[in-house]
C-alpha cells in the first residue's frame, strides 16, 4: 500500500465473537475501529473518518444496519458501506441500494472474502477522494458541500433565491411569439448553475420542493402571457411521481391549458411508476407535452410512444452546425416532416447564427428558440422585445 496512512476500517456487529474475526482478517494492513452496535457505531460517524465501514443488519435493541447506513450518509456521502447479513431479504437489499451500501456479505464471511470486500471497498474510497481532488483542482471548487447538513442549508437558500428566466420560441410563418420556455436560475453563489440546483435537490431527495417552486412561479408568470402564446415548462422525471404536479386546484393546473409540460429525453421514464397514466391525468386537465431535448438521450422511441408528445424538440447538439453539415440538415428534416404527420410541433432549440436559422427553415421547421433570436430574459416583457426574426 503506497498511502501512509493504513486505511480505517469501522466494524460494527452486536456479536463481539464477529467483531474478533475481523481484526483477525483485517488486522493486517487495517487500522481497525469496531463497535458493538449500531448505536454505538453512530456516534463515531464524522465526515471522512472512516475508509470502509462493515455492518451487520440484524442489531436487535439498538440501530440496526440500515439504519446506521441511512444516519451515515446523513454525514459521509462517500463512505464505502458493506453490510453482512445470515438472510439478506429482498426488502433489505432494495434499501441498502437505496442508501447505497456497496455490497452484500452472506455470513458466515470466509475470512478471504472478507478480506477481498474490504480490499475492493478501500480502494473505491481512495478513487472517490481523488476525483472529489480533481474536481476541485480542475474546477476551482469543492464542488457540492459533501456532508448532508451543508447541503441541505445551501439548497434552502438557493430555493429562497430562485427565479425564472424567459426564452422566447418564435414562429417564423407568423413573425410572432409562439411560446415562453421558464428555466430556472438562482441567484445562491453556490447553487447557482441550474444543473448544481438540480442535482442537490436530487442528492436531497427534494426534488419535488424545487418542482413545485418552479411551477409556482410559472403560474405567477403565466397569468401575464400575451394572447394566444404558450409557456413551456421543464418538468423532472421525478416531478411526475409527485400528487400535486396534477391536482386540479395546483396554481399550474389553474392555466394548463396555456402550458406546455417538458419531459426531457436524456431522462429514462422507467423509474416513474405509472408514467403513461400520469401524462394521461395531466392531459386530462389541458396541460399539452413536450418532448426535450430529442436526438440527445437514448430513450428514444420507448419515451416518444410513451409521452404521445403535442410538441417535440430538437436538442441543440443536432442543431448546432446544421448550415455547414449535410447529414444534421438531412436528420432534421427527417424528423420534423415525421412530427408534421403524426401532428406534432417540431421546434428547433439552440438557434446561434443566421446561418443556422436560414438552414432550418429550409428543413420545413417553423418554429425556433436560440441566442439568436434572444437570450433567456428575467421578465417576459424583455424577452418578447428581445426576439429578432
Ligand atoms: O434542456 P433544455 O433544453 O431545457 O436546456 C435549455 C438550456 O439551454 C437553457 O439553460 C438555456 O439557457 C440554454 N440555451 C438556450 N438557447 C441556447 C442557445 O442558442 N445556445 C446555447 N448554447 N444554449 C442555449
Ligand atoms: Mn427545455
Amino acid at each position: 500500500m503506497t498511502d501512509e496512512r493504513r486505511p480505517r476500517v469501522l466494524v460494527v456487529d452486536d456479536d463481539p465473537d464477529a467483531l474478533e474475526l475481523c481484526r483477525a482478517a483485517l488486522e493486517d494492513g487495517y487500522e481497525l475501529v469496531t463497535a458493538l452496535g449500531g448505536d454505538a457505531a453512530a456516534a463515531m460517524i464524522r465526515p471522512k473518518a472512516f475508509d470502509v465501514v462493515l455492518s451487520d443488519i440484524t442489531m436487535p435493541g439498538g440501530l440496526d444496519g440500515l439504519q446506521l447506513l441511512r444516519a451515515i450518509r446523513e454525514i459521509d456521502r462517500d463512505v464505502p458501506v458493506l453490510l453482512s447479513t445470515g438472510g439478506p431479504t429482498l426488502e433489505s437489499a432494495i434499501k441498502a441500494l437505496e442508501y447505497g451500501a456497496l455490497r452484500y456479505l452472506t455470513k458466515p464471511v470466509a475470512k478471504s472474502v472478507l478480506r477481498e470486500a474490504i480490499d475492493y471497498a478501500a480502494a473505491m474510497n481512495r478513487i472517490t477522494l481523488a476525483r472529489r481532488e480533481t474536481s476541485v483542482l480542475l474546477s476551482g471548487s469543492e464542488g457540492l458541500a459533501s456532508d448532508r447538513a451543508g447541503l441541505e442549508a445551501a439548497f434552502t437558500r438557493a430555493l429562497s433565491k430562485l427565479w425564472l428566466a424567459f426564452q422566447p420560441i418564435i414562429s417564423t410563418s407568423r413573425g410572432s411569439v409562439y411560446a415562453f420556455e421558464a428555466l430556472v436560475r438562482s441567484d445562491d453563489p453556490e447553487l447557482g448553475r441550474p444543473s448544481a440546483l438540480v442535482e442537490a435537490a436530487e442528492r436531497l431527495g427534494r426534488v419535488w420542493d424545487l418542482g413545485r417552486t418552479v411551477r409556482r412561479r410559472a403560474a405567477e408568470a403565466a397569468a401575464e402571457l400575451p394572447d394566444g402564446v404558450l409557456l413551456f415548462v421543464n418538468l423532472h422525471p421525478r416531478d411526475l411521481d409527485d400528487a400535486f404536479l396534477a391536482q386540479r386546484d395546483s396554481p399550474l393546473a389553474r392555466v394548463a391549458s396555456r402550458v406546455v409540460l417538458e419531459v426531457s429525453e436524456r431522462s429514462s421514464l422507467e423509474m416513474v411508476k405509472d408514467a403513461r397514466r400520469r401524462l394521461e391525468e395531466l392531459r386530462s386537465l389541458g396541460f399539452r407535452i413536450a418532448l426535450d431535448d430529442m436526438g440527445a438521450g437514448h430513450a428514444g422511441l420507448a419515451t416518444f410512444a410513451q409521452l404521445q408528445p403535442n410538441v417535440v424538440k430538437l436538442d441543440m447538439s443536432l442543431v448546432r452546425g446544421c448550415d455547414r453539415e449535410p447529414t444534421r440538415r438531412r436528420l432534421i428534416r427527417s424528423m420534423v416532416e415525421a412530427c408534421r404527420d403524426v401532428d406534432v410541433d417540431a421546434v428547433c432549440e439552440g438557434v446561434e447564427t443566421r446561418e443556422e436559422r436560414d438552414a432550418i427553415l429550409q428543413c420545413g421547421c417553423d418554429l425556433l428558440q436560440g441566442y439568436f433570436f434572444a437570450k433567456p430574459t428575467r421578465s417576459l416583457a424583455q424577452a418578447a422585445l428581445g426576439n429578432r426574426n
